[in-house]
């Protein structure tokens, strides 16, 4: 009933897997043209030699010698450019690749220290023109430069907030005098004698151009995501160090939010890891099961997760409409039967239904599944949700995956001739999940702790059978994108400087 022992994917040692991540990150910035492209490939370059020389890299070390091929560890000791010391790509790769939600780039524009060459006022079509002392050309409307006008009576330095109203904005205005200063600025007098002063790195890192636009929303948001299938090799690192070292906590969180899911070692075996590590980031998301809940088989379970039965692959929570982004689940004590764990990455898998069943991913993202959640913990609550099981943006584009069958209510609010069809669609997507191509499955030891997208992955967990003295516990915490984002990018600033 359960996998061979061989079968189940030990979680150790696996930095291996950051190695496709960087090499394909850094193929699809290189795809870009022109400076941006060169500075993404730069910062590429960077990043992913930081991720090899963090905590990542010295823990996956052992294990990448013992398992790795001859040229995996000529890339290791390269450290810089593993690809290019050990060009072809390594045969590991498999099909995996990435899916740029927004972008191509990995990196913001360059922001070498451009220097202001020119500047002219185009009074027709209202813009300011800059052009650069490479020769290049940015070009910034008149209002947009009015609205976001850095002096201390439009900004409140202290805060980066807006003190200009938009009332008071008039979004007719045009330029008297566009000049540059000594000190590479660019300044404007308005007609209303109002006076603006802009930095040129500044201004540069605003540019328009949709290649520019595309690398800042990719800066700011990371949504180049890395897909995966059973081949992965779980991104590892120490706890302790991702406690305690920045680099190592920036390269968690950049595979947490490119890969989906990392796993960390070394954790003390005992309750309150899972908050040690939301506060690291800030803090938790509270929910109906506590600010951390324990995973264990309980009498009267409120929910089947606290059965020893088996968990069928799931994102948690769809019966909250905002469902937690981030999940942590800590080892404390493991089954000596059974409790392995499984995970799929969701958005590949939507990907995949897309290209093979491409009514059923329609369906899948048109129709409303309610959910339903009735119970005591926290306190006593009685949920009800309805979500699309594959959320797509206004672009088309896979941005969540609510579904879990066992809070899936008995309310269908379809049309009888919709029924059948939306099962049917259903069905396709979960075949999809559970091919053993697509699956990554491991067993949690004491002191481990998985952190991953619920926002992307489902996962599952095979049934088990627990000794009294040594019953099974899992302690769990979710967290919040917004949260997770805001620690990243704090931490990328802390470690690389302002980019
Ligand atoms: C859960 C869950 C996994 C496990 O509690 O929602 O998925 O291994 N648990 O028990
Ligand atoms: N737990 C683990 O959607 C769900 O009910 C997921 C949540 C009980 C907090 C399980
Ligand atoms: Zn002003
Ligand atoms: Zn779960």
């Amino acid at each position: 009933m359960y996998g061979a022992p061989g079968s189940v994917a030990r979680p150790t040692f696996r930095l291996l897997s950051l190695f496709p991540l960087t090499g394909a990150a850094c193929v699809s910035a290189a795809a870009l043209g022109g400076d941006i492209s060169r500075f993404a490939h730069k910062l590429a370059l960077r990043e992913q030699s930081d991720m090899w020389m963090s905590t990542f890299a010295r823990f996956a070390l052992p294990g990448l010698q013992r398992t790795a091929s001859a040229t995996a560890r000529q890339a290791l000791r390269a450290r810089c450019h593993p690809w290019a010391a050990a060009a072809p790509r390594p045969s590991f790769m498999g099909p995996a690749h990435i899916r740029g939600h927004q972008t191509l780039g990995s990196a913001s524009i360059p922001l070498a220290h451009q220097s202001v060459r020119h500047v002219r006022a185009l009074d027709e079509e209202r813009l300011v023109e800059v052009e650069w002392e490479d020769g290049g050309h940015s070009l910034y409307p008149f209002t947009w430069l009015r609205d976001n006008c850095q002096c201390p009576l439009c900004t409140l330095e202290s805060a980066q907030a807006r003190l200009l109203p938009l009332s008071d904005l008039d979004i007719h205005t045009g330029v008297d005098v566009v000049e540059v200063t000594n000190d590479n600025k660019v300044s404007i007098a308005w007609p209303d004698q109002h006076m603006s002063v802009f930095d040129g790195d500044w201004l540069k890192k605003h540019c328009f151009s949709a290649a520019a636009r595309q690398a800042m929303q990719e800066e700011l948001f990371l949504n180049e995501r890395y897909y995966w299938d059973s081949k992965l090799r779980i991104p590892t690192a120490d706890y302790q160090e991702v406690l305690h070292d920045d680099k190592a906590a920036l390269a968690w969180l950049l595979a947490l939010r490119r890969v989906g899911i990392v796993y960390l070692k070394g954790a003390p075996g005992e309750k309150g890891q899972v908050a040690r590590l939301a506060d690291r980031i800030g803090y938790l998301r509270l929910t109906f099961y506590g600010h951390t809940w324990q995973v264990q088989d309980k009498a009267m379970a409120n929910n089947v997760a606290y059965t020893s039965g088996k968990l069928s692959l799931h994102t948690d929570y769809p019966a909250l409409h905002f469902a937690p982004g981030v999940q942590f689940l800590h080892c404390i004590n493991q089954a000596v039967k059974g409790g392995e764990s499984e995970v799929v990455d969701g958005f590949h898998m939507a990907e995949k239904l897309q290209r093979e069943d491409p009514e059923a991913f329609r369906t899948l993202t048109s129709v409303r599944v309610d959910f339903t959640d009735t119970g005591t913990d926290y306190c006593d609550f009685m949920l009800q949700s309805k979500k699309r099981i594959i959320d797509v943006d206004a672009e088309g584009r896979v941005v969540r995956i609510n579904y879990n069958n066992a809070t899936r209510d008995s309310v269908l609010d379809l049309p009888l001739h919709r029924v059948q069809p939306f099962y049917r669609a259903l069905k396709a997507y979960v075949n999809i999940m559970n091919r053993p191509e697509n699956v990554v499955t491991y067993k949690m030891e004491p002191g481990d702790i998985v952190t991953f997208d619920n926002w992307r992955l489902l996962h599952g967990r095979r049934s088990y059978v627990s000794r009294p003295d040594r019953l099974r516990h899992l302690e769990g915490a979710y967290l919040d994108w917004d949260e997770v984002m805001s620690r990243l990018r704090i931490l990328r600033k802390a470690v690389h400087g302002d980019l």
